[in-house]
């Protein structure tokens, strides 16, 4: 229904979904939603990626699950609102993996 944010179709994860695994994004098991982990050289290169996706996240009202030790960041994306994997995350993982080239 309008105005109301819903769970990708199965139309939407055929096509998604096989673009996000080549991009390294996995699905997670017992849940709906999708994670990636990112390697950089120090802490110093994962937080300033960690600070773009901040800002981004707070203007797009959708936030991420992650963990950060030293220069590993481990991110999960899923949709509170609709309790599973939305376009909102599709857009999210998008961003992130351009913030993580920078
Ligand atoms: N982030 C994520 N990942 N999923 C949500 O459903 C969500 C969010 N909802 N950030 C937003 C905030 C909502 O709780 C606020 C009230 O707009």
């Amino acid at each position: 229904q309008a105005g109301k944010i819903q769970t990708l179709s199965e139309e939407e994860r055929a096509h998604l979904l096989p673009l996000l695994r080549n991009a390294q994004w996995v699905e997670t098991v017992g849940r709906d939603a999708i994670y990636k982990e990112f390697i950089f050289k120090d802490f110093n290169q994962a937080f300033g990626f960690m600070s773009r996706v901040a800002l981004q996240a707070e203007k797009m009202d959708h936030h991420p699950e992650w963990f950060n030790v030293y220069n590993k960041v481990q991110i999960t994306l899923s949709t509170h609102d609709c309790s599973g994997l939305s376009q909102r995350d599709i857009t999210l993982a998008t961003f992130i993996d351009q913030a993580s080239l920078m």
